[in-house]
């Protein structure tokens, strides 16, 4: 078993992880290191614990000579033997604690000049919202080369995770909590992005592809994509704020608005401030994102969503809702307000 081990070992020193599955962004983190370090020690505990159990079966079993109920060796602890399979690996877990605790810091740490990107985890896709784009879009994703990335990272139902495995980068997506993973693309390239959480039964269907390109190649996706969500916009008609129906505005609210928001004053909150009140609210002149409690701005929130101390509020497009549903809407807000 030993000599298994010792030979398992040396195979996964020289096993170059990058040909099975290449690093894409910076891995400085010492992802893979840590993970070949933890494969050092658990190959020889697999052929160890593995081998002992075949030994012992065979070494021990039942002979057809013994008595049904013959008693095997009573044997009631070794100390030694107790002490050092305590004690290794307890060292063990805590050089692993320090060590991926060092990695985990790693990843956390904001790069200067970073590209934001938001990833919001829906059954069963994944949403992206890029600055600069006025509406978010599903699906597959650009990144330019040697650009650091801060992916902030949040769900709208359940907890989705972002995992792409190139990036050596995987991260939780949690409803009404946004998290940032912070990486460099360092390969061009298409890579897979999955999800890994089982999050319902299209869990399975859940993945879309980053592609990492030249600065040029994303510079060009861009401005397809803003002639895109310009062309959408215009042809979805523009927004009417005096056309709102309050009757209307208090349907969709209970559909799509209540899971989130109480029709109550703004301390009583859900996942979102209660919006009763919402334009005129002594206590809070002002709107979630600083600007005054104005139909217009009202609507840009419900429009654009945003995200702030609270949560995540989700934009038009991830509420499935159009211009005029965002009039409707406002106008019943307005209704509710004193
Ligand atoms: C997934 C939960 C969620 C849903 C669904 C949701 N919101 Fe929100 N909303 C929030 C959160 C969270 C905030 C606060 C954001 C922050 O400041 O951090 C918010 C903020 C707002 C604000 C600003 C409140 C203020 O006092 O400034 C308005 C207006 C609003 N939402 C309207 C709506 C409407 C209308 C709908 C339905 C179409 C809706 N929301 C659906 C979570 C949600
Ligand atoms: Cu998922």
């Amino acid at each position: 078993m030993a000599a298994i081990s010792a030979i398992l070992i040396v195979l996964i020193a020289i096993w170059p992880i990058n040909n099975t599955l290449a690093v894409a962004a910076t891995s400085d983190y010492g992802i893979d290191a840590l993970f070949k370090f933890m494969l050092y020690f658990a190959a020889p505990i697999f052929v160890f614990v593995n081998g002992y159990v075949l030994y012992f079966a065979r070494r021990y079993k039942h002979r057809r000579d013994e008595p049904a109920d013959a008693v095997g060796i009573p044997l009631y602890g070794v100390v030694p033997l107790e002490i050092w399979w305590t004690v290794l690996p307890a060292l063990l877990m805590v050089v692993l604690g320090i060590w991926s605790a060092v990695t985990l810091f790693g990843l956390y740490k904001p790069q200067a000049g970073a590209l934001n990107v938001e990833a919001i985890g829906h059954q069963w896709k994944f949403e992206l919202r890029y600055p600069g784009l006025k509406s978010s879009f599903y699906g597959d994703f650009y990144l330019p080369i040697d650009r650091p990335v801060t992916m902030n990272i949040t769900s709208a139902d359940v907890v989705h995770s972002f995992w792409v495995p190139q990036f050596r980068v995987k991260l939780d997506m949690v409803p009404g909590m946004v998290q940032q993973l912070h990486f460099t693309p360092t390969q061009i390239g298409n890579y897979p992005l999955v999800c890994t959480e089982f999050c319902g039964i299209g869990h399975g269907d859940m993945r879309t592809t980053v592609h990492v390109v030249s600065q040029a190649d994303y510079d060009k996706w861009f401005s397809g994509e803003q002639q895109q969500v310009a062309a959408a916009s215009a042809s979805a008609g523009a927004l009417n704020l005096a056309a709102g129906v309050v009757s209307k505005g208090q349907a969709i609210f209970e559909q799509k608005c209540a899971v989130c928001h109480n029709m109550a004053g703004f301390a009583q909150k859900k996942v979102g401030p209660g919006l009763q009140n919402i334009f005129s609210d002594p206590a809070h002149p002002k709107l979630v994102d600083g600007s005054a409690p104005t139909p217009e701005d009202v609507a840009g929130i419900i429009e654009k969503g945003y995200s702030g101390d609270i949560g995540v509020m989700p934009n038009a497009q991830a509420n499935g809702l159009s211009s005029s549903d965002v009039a409707n809407l406002v106008a019943y807000l307005k209704s509710q307000s004193k």
